[in-house]
Parts: C-alpha cells; sequence; structure tokens
C-alpha cells in the first residue's frame, strides 16, 4: 500500500528519530529536510552556505529555497509510491507549495502525523543531544528560538491538516520504541477506518 505523510511536531519531539523507523516500516523513503540542509552545509554546497546562516540563528530557511528542494527530492523514482516528509512543510506557503507539488502529479497526502511532547522534554532531549553529537542549533538560546519560532509558523499547521480530516496525534514522550508502537497504531486504526 503507498502512503504519503508528514510527521509534524516541535524540535526535539523525534520525527527524526521516529521518520527513520516509520520509513523502515513501511517501506517509503524518510525525506528530511533538516538532513538535507545538514549534509549540504557539511559538503560545502552553495545551498548549504545559504542554510546554514538560518540553521545556527534557529530561523527556518526561507520558503523559496526550501520548496524547490523539496520538489525536486519528490520528484525522484523513489518517492512514486509513497514517502514520508520528516520537517516538512513547516509554513502555510510550504503547505500551499506542497499541495500544488502533489497535485501537479494526481497525488494527495494521506495522513499527518503530530508528535506532542511538552517544552521541558524537548529542551531536555536536545541539550543532550547538544553533548553527544554538538549540533550548532541545540544551544540553549538557539533551542528557545526554534520553538518560538515553531510556535509562530508550524503549530497552525496541525488545524490545517485536522480540517481536512488528515491529522492524527501521537504523544510524543515515552520511550522511542513505546512511540513507534503508538504511531504504527494511529496509522493502521485509520486505515480501517477509511
Ligand atoms: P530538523 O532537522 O527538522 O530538526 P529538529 O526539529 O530538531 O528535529 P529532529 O528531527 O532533528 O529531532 P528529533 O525531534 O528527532 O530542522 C533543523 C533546522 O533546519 C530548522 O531549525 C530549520 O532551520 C531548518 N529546516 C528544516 N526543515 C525546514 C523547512 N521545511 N523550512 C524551513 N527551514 C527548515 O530528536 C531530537 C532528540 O531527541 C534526538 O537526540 C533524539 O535522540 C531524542 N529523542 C527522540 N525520541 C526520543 C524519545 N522518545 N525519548 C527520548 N529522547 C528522544
Amino acid at each position: 500500500m503507498s502512503t504519503r505523510m508528514v510527521l509534524l511536531g516541535p524540535p526535539g519531539a523525534g520525527k527524526g528519530t521516529q521518520a527513520a523507523r516509520i520509513s523502515e516500516r513501511l517501506s517509503i523513503p524518510a525525506i528530511s529536510t533538516g538532513d538535507i540542509f545538514r549534509s549540504n552545509v557539511a559538503g560545502g554546497t552553495p545551498l548549504g552556505a545559504q542554510a546554514k546562516a538560518y540553521m545556527d540563528k534557529g530561523e527556518y530557511v526561507p520558503d523559496s529555497i526550501t520548496n524547490a528542494m523539496v520538489a525536486g527530492r519528490l520528484a525522484q523514482e523513489d518517492c512514486a509510491t509513497g514517502f514520508l516528509l520528516d520537517g516538512y512543510p513547516r509554513t502555510e506557503a510550504q503547505v500551499g507549495e506542497l499541495d500544488t507539488m502533489l497535485a501537479q502529479s494526481g497525488k494527495a497526502l494521506d495522513v499527518v502525523v503530530e508528535i506532542t511532547a511538552d517544552v521541558d522534554a524537548v529542551v531536555a532531549r536536545l541539550l543532550k543531544r547538544a553533548d553527544e553529537q554538538g549540533r550548532t542549533d541545540d544551544t540553549e538560546p538557539v533551542i528557545r528560538r526554534r520553538l518560538e519560532v515553531y510556535t509562530e509558523q508550524t503549530e497552525p499547521l496541525a488545524a490545517i491538516y485536522e480540517a481536512r480530516g488528515l491529522l492524527v496525534r501521537v504523544d510524543g514522550v515515552g520511550g522511542v520504541e513505546e512511540v513507534t508502537e503508538r504511531i504504527m497504531t494511529a496509522l493502521a486504526s485509520r486505515s480501517a477506518n477509511a
């Protein structure tokens, strides 16, 4: 079965962690805009140079850059039968752009999973990751800014997808395997009710 899904959630909710696991279970590619930006930064590409300045401050990379990158990735062969978008869309304009990209190929989203977690839990996780991986956007002031940007620009997307009947909310607090099982159960009960 093909699944076209989006993972929403604040920084540190476990999007990247769960995207890898769900993509394996469903045999669909996980596309993380954050990972694509970071690999461009590491590779010293012009896209990486543009993105780094925004990421290091906790700001979103401009829609024009992000949308073009996602359109290119979704056009690749492995996305023909499904995909999991991790961290895109993050703004209302990106929602509209994704709608257009999918409509052009006669496709539509099947489900949007919002992983929820409270501020204390996500800040603690990201500070732990800072110790382990040294990501330049995992310092406390930048984490706080990322959370503000999320609340202003991305949190409202849940209501948009809820109004379309696509949204499923999953509690992201708990063990990694436990959260994966919650997502799989939510997806299964959704397809059973479809
Ligand atoms: P992302 O890479 O998406 O970063 P993130 O929001 O921190 O999520 P991530 O997936 O890394 O973390 P996760 O919650 O899995 O974006 C980084 C930046 O890129 C953005 O700030 C922005 O500048 C730019 N960007 C990306 N997409 C964009 C877009 N569409 N438009 C504009 N700009 C964009 O995990 C966090 C930590 O928690 C990990 O250490 C993990 O091990 C841990 N963890 C996960 N699950 C856990 C659990 N159940 N229990 C305990 N710890 C857990």
